[in-house]
């Protein structure tokens, strides 16, 4: 449409900015990662009487509870909601979508994924609309460039360590010269990775975190984190069970490094702020449920002089991009994030997955209206699948994100 078009329209709609969402498609991909362990994602596409149809992507759905929403019925909720919406309301819709699909205090809430996917739909027809990119829309573009992290996955056997210290060669050759670590499952294998490590590579490397993913007590966490003092690392995350935030103020009081945790609620980044049991909130939309939740937690972080980094559920390129324009518009994003999705899986569903140079993920060019990225319809058929059924998985293969199954 054109630009007078675009300014007659808005004009007979006394300065409001008037289209309509006439219809929701969702498709759903399985997508192996170069471990050979199989994530599965929902592509969400929004359709406009402007002819602009806005991406986005719930991303991962590979995580515990082990059941999973019907998506022929979830595409026909999202329709019921999205359908004659005007995709500028993204507050008014963000509102509906919270009481479709509310907050629970669970990190792997599945409700949040699917909030999170229509957002960003909704930021890339707006961006689209107005010809301005979603980075522009979230604040103004401050950073080019995200400075990442690659994440070597838990050991539980000492046998893994040579493997893992094989990905750190590998990624360090394509330019990644930070990683972070699961740890919490087996402590030897734990210091014998850290020790090779050192050893191989000295300070060309550096460990941002070792994450203990909520597996440990407060207690044990900071046993083994003096275990593991004679390593450096910049911080500790998820050194406590879920929503144990007495706990995790414990752990922080008793250990020097700073602590950092993933934001899963409103709710629960509120009693993290009153126990004071973080240093560094972990924001990530897709466990947020979006753009638009993740910039206020953001900005209760800010107020509550914390610290920020972008997480990550290991997106494909469409979330990954949408969470380089959050990025790339943060003012305290303080310590180095966590998306390296598309570095991770063997495929992707765009036409230009998004791009990493030196560890640093690149923000799309501000010159590129929405997300600034294509649907690559070629690959939603290869990578096709009918549902998001589990098949024969085990819990281990979920917590540690891996296609050995032994037990
Ligand atoms: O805890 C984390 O920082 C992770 O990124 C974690 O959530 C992973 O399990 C991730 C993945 O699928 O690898 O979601
Ligand atoms: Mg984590
Ligand atoms: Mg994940």
């Amino acid at each position: 449409m054109s630009n007078f078009l675009i300014s007659l329209k808005t004009f007979m709609q006394k300065g409001r900015i008037f289209i309509q969402i006439t219809d929701v498609s969702l498709r759903v991909v399985g997508v192996p990662r170069t471990t050979g362990f199989v994530n599965k994602h929902i592509i969400v596409q929004l359709n406009t009487d402007e002819n602009i149809t806005g991406i986005g992507e719930m991303s991962d759905f590979s995580h515990l509870p082990r059941y999973s929403p019907d998506v022929g019925d979830l595409e026909v909720v999202l329709q019921n909601i999205l359908i004659g919406k005007n995709p500028f309301d993204v507050a008014l819709i963000n509102n509906e979508l919270l009481d479709n699909f509310p907050e629970a205090m669970y990190y792997y809430e599945k409700g949040s994924f699917i909030r999170n996917g229509v957002d960003q739909a909704l930021y890339d027809v707006c961006g689209k609309y107005l010809g301005i990119s979603v980075s522009e829309l979230l604040g103004g573009q401050i950073h080019d460039e995200i400075k990442v992290c690659y994440p070597i996955f838990r050991h539980r056997f000492l046998s893994e360590v040579e493997e893992n210290v094989n990905t750190v060669r590998q990624r360090y050759k394509e330019g990644f010269d930070v990683f972070r670590l699961y740890v919490g499952k087996n402590l030897e294998a734990d210091e014998a990775f850290l020790s090779q490590v050192k050893q191989e590579f000295g300070t060309k490397i550096r460990i941002k975190s070792l994450d203990f993913s909520h597996l440990l007590n407060w207690k044990e966490a900071a046993r083994a984190v003096k275990r593991l003092s004679s390593y450096d690392f910049d911080l500790i995350e998820s050194p406590a069970y879920r929503n144990d935030f007495d706990g995790l103020y414990h752990f922080r009081l008793k250990i020097d490094h700073p602590v950092s945790e993933h934001v899963w609620s409103l709710r629960q980044q509120y009693e993290m702020i009153k126990k004071d049991s973080v240093d560094i909130f972990n924001v990530s939309p897709s466990f947020i449920g979006g753009l638009s939740s993740a910039r206020k937690i953001i900005n209760a972080a800010e107020v509550a002089g914390k610290s920020c980094l972008l997480g990550t559920t290991q997106e494909l390129s469409i979330a990954t991009t949408a969470m380089a324009h959050l990025g790339s518009s943060m003012t305290n994003l303080d310590y180095v994030s966590d998306p390296t999705g598309p570095c991770l899986y063997t495929d992707d569903v765009v036409t230009e997955p998004i791009k990493y140079k030196n560890g640093y993920l690149l923000v799309p060019n501000r010159s590129r209206p929405g997300l600034g990225i294509e649907l690559d319809h070629r690959a939603l058929e290869r990578l096709k699948v009918n549902d998001l059924s589990w098949g024969e998985v085990t819990v281990h293969q979920l917590q540690d994100r891996t296609a050995n199954s032994t037990t």
